[in-house]
């Protein structure tokens, strides 16, 4: 039986912006995903199109790792072009919870596995999701899934429940990231949402969200599966790409 969210669950996440859940994928699922994305990272498997992205420190040279995949912090469309990632991305816990917040027609927008290497995964910055993608209504929701158990250490989300409901907020470019604009808008303390690895955050893409830097010494790696509905429209230029389709109808002069 798929988990089904609550009344109450599903109603904390409209408040909040936000749900944990334990317990999407089995242990074995968690460890085959993480021997699979070894592979890529330490192990030359070929990667085709599957995007690496190097930590900017690392990448300039101003800090040491032992092995190139340790300095690795995100990897794109492995969804899309890997067949355990595949199934992750059609989990029927998953995609099942995901239906019950966005509805029954829905694609996916993005996937990327975000890494912290223990003493070298970087911070991310308080930003929101939306405002940096061509996609409206600006209500899309991404199940940021473990492979690690996500700690205050490690750097597990935090977020600023229910700040979702004050719309697209400023961002400005710093160096490496792009965040919410301080001088506009005060963050105050966040609430942290730790989760075991198989279990995940669902959150809406207007829900600021921050991870700290890894000072830990263990590794924390996250994918973050973004779904909307397929009534969703493209606002970028031309039409778009052509998304990933998990399930449900498609329609005229929304995405593709
Ligand atoms: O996993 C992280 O460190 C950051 C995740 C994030 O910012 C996102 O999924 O939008």
């Amino acid at each position: 039986m798929a988990i089904q969210l609550t009344t109450d669950q599903l109603k904390s996440y409209d408040q909040n912006g936000y749900i944990t859940i334990e317990d999407l994928a089995p242990k074995q699922t968690v460890e085959a995903l993480s021997n699979r994305l070894r592979e890529y990272t330490h192990g030359g498997r070929p990667s085709g199109a599957i995007r690496m992205q190097t930590e900017p420190r690392v990448q300039r040279q101003e800090m040491q790792v032992v092995h190139a995949g340790d300095g690795i912090r995100k990897v794109d469309n492995l969804v899309k072009e890997d067949d355990l990632f595949h199934q992750l991305g059609l989990n029927h816990n998953i995609v099942g919870i995901i239906s019950q917040i966005l509805g029954t027609d829905l694609k996916m927008f993005r996937n990327s596995l975000l890494m912290k290497a223990p003493e070298v995964g970087s911070q991310k910055g308080w930003h929101q999701d939306s405002p940096y993608w061509p996609i409206e209504p600006m209500d899309l929701c991404s199940c940021w899934f473990t492979l690690d158990d996500a700690t205050p250490e490690n750097g597990c989300l935090a977020v600023l429940p229910g700040w979702h409901k004050r719309g697209s907020l400023p961002h400005i470019s710093v160096t490496d990231d792009y965040v919410i604009d301080p001088a506009q808008c005060e963050i105050p303390e966040g609430i942290l949402a730790p989760v075991k690895a198989g279990g995940g955050v669902f959150f809406h893409s207007l829900l600021p969200h921050y991870t700290a830097p890894n000072k830990s010494g263990k590794w924390r790696r996250a994918i973050a599966l973004s779904y909307m509905s397929s009534k969703s429209r493209h606002t970028g230029s031309g039409d778009g790409p052509t998304y990933l389709h998990i399930q449900g109808k498609t329609y005229p002069n929304c995405v593709n």
